[in-house]
């Protein structure tokens, strides 16, 4: 008998979930057409501005191969803990963009092939000077700074 009772509540719950789901749907449906593309131009707009801002952090450095094998530029500054875009455009050929911490471990150390493009994010350590060295052309100069204030 008690079984029954409880069963009968929660099929009359789920009954009355129905009704109220099936009303609440066909009033929305009305009402909507009208004020949707509104909306939708106010979210665009603001997503726009909000993209152009965030990339004033880019910086970009070019590869140079001989007679004088070089990053242009070769010296950097950053903030630290801040993250950057760094844009390192290849040359005809191979060259890296190695950084060491005072340990000798590479916070960065990417390969640019040549004649390729990349972008990759970069988080400043801490305040200090750091050597950027191309591992195939340290030894013919192409170094650079990396200050970080
Ligand atoms: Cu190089």
């Amino acid at each position: 008998m008690k079984k029954g009772a409880i069963f009968g509540l929660i099929t009359g719950a789920s009954l009355a979930l129905v009704l109220a789901c099936g009303g609440g749907e066909s009033t929305t449906t009305t009402s909507s057409p009208t004020q949707v593309p509104t909306k939708a131009a106010e979210t665009s707009s603001a997503a726009s501005t909000t993209a152009s801002s965030s990339g004033a952090a880019d910086i970009t450095i070019e590869m140079q191969d001989l007679p004088g094998y070089a990053y242009l530029p070769a010296d950097i500054e950053m903030n630290a803990g801040e993250t950057y875009n760094i844009r390192l455009v290849g040359s005809a050929e191979f060259h890296t963009w190695s950084v060491a911490d005072a340990n000798g471990d590479w916070i960065a150390n990417i390969s640019i092939n040549p004649n390729a493009e990349q972008t990759v994010s970069f988080t400043a350590p801490a305040a200090g000077t750091y050597e950027i060295i191309c591992l195939p052309h340290q030894a013919t100069g192409m170094v650079g700074t990396l200050t970080v204030n």
